[in-house]
């Protein structure tokens, strides 16, 4: 499984619709870089991270539901996600699978993405 929360919330992002992290290009990137530096930091991603996770949990009660998780995520997905399977995401399973992601995406370990 690669990048999938994290291609889920760039479909948060006003510009993205990238499928792919390796086409995460400029317009997703500026998207997200706060600072406009053309390189995406851990803060920036964890920064939009949040965001994402925010906008996906329409009732707010902190864990995303098979529903709220649907227009993102197959089931296959989710249920990747959903590390202790419970039906639910929570946070802490969210950020385990985008810190995964980021790290993944991150290949030359620089701690940026760029
Ligand atoms: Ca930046
Ligand atoms: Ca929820
Ligand atoms: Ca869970």
């Amino acid at each position: 499984m690669k990048y999938v929360l994290v291609v889920a919330a760039l479909a948060l992002a006003p510009v993205a619709n990238a499928e792919t992290v390796a086409e995460l290009h400029e317009k997703e990137l500026n998207a997200i870089d706060a600072n406009n530096d053309g390189f995406l930091s851990k803060d920036e991603f964890n920064a939009f991270s949040d965001y994402a996770f925010q906008e996906m949990d329409e009732d707010k009660n902190g864990t995303l539901g098979l529903n709220e998780a649907k227009p993102f995520l197959d089931i296959k997905q989710f249920q990747d996600v959903d590390s202790n399977g419970d039906s639910l995401v929570s946070k802490a399973e969210y950020n385990a699978q985008m810190e995964s992601d980021f790290t993944e995406a991150d290949q030359d370990g620089n701690g940026q993405l760029d």
